[in-house]
């Protein structure tokens, strides 16, 4: 993926375990690969188990050529299905528990199960949705890009790889693109942008902002491939530059 991103921003489709499995995560997976979307991440924020997670990485393994990137709500996500993890602190949680406590009770199983970790700061931006609540967020206000420059300086100080700016899944709107830009002038990391984003021009704004990766849920589950096909169109356009 960060060899990806050298060529210029990418997508991932975020599937739900626990609300798309079998026929219809094939179809989903077919029609990102179709598309051009990198990869898919498997997660979601509630209801996930180790089983629906091997079942639907197996079952885009069988249908795509696609990596399967593990977006972790707990250990409960883990599976050796799975081609890598996005291991990541929630950064603004006010339980310590998503900030370090729930990955040393997962570390080793990641070792184990031989998924390759990619650190990642996971950092949640109103109004954050379910993630926020269940992650127990203090959300950064969307006017307040230097909170968010904060956290991810402090993210890069500490030696992780990305940055994840989340505006939570079937947010209003995405992360601001003055937020993102203000994040990628403060740091090195590539970021990822994901929460709100449905049609092309909140991918342009996102990518305008500098965005390095962008991941669409709902638009995939609500409308399939003719809301996809646009946003993955003007993430094609930047990589073509
Ligand atoms: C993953 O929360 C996103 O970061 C997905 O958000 O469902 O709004 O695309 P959407």
């Amino acid at each position: 993926m960060l060899a990806a991103i050298r060529g210029g921003p990418i997508h991932l489709t975020l599937i739900d375990p626990d609300k798309t499995r079998g026929d219809r995560a094939a179809a989903v997976a077919r029609e990102a690969e179709s598309l051009g979307s990198f990869g898919l991440l498997l997660g979601g924020s509630t209801g996930i188990t180790p089983g629906a997670m091997g079942e639907v990485a197996a079952t885009v393994h069988r249908t795509t050529r696609l990596p399967v990137i593990i977006f972790p709500q707990g250990a409960e996500s883990l599976t050796g299905e799975a081609d890598a993890i996005l291991f990541m602190s929630l950064l603004n949680s006010r339980n310590v528990g998503h900030v370090v406590r729930l990955q040393a009770r997962a570390s080793l199983a990641v070792k184990s199960l031989g998924i390759e970790p990619i650190s990642t700061a996971y950092i949640v931006v109103a109004p954050g949705m379910k993630v926020g609540e269940v992650g127990e967020a203090d959300c950064v206000p969307r006017e307040d890009p230097k909170m968010a420059c904060g956290y991810a300086l402090a993210a890069q100080y500490f030696g992780m790889r990305m940055i994840y700016l989340e505006a939570g899944s079937g947010a209003p709107a995405p992360v601001p693109a003055d937020m993102v830009r203000a994040v990628k002038e403060a740091t090195h990391l590539p970021v990822i942008v994901g929460g709100g984003i449905r049609t092309e021009a909140d991918a342009r704004a996102v990518l305008d902002g500098g965005a390095d990766v962008l991941v669409t849920g709902t638009v995939v589950e609500e409308d399939g491939g003719s809301a996809l096909a646009p946003i993955l169109g003007e993430v094609r356009r930047r990589r073509a530059r």
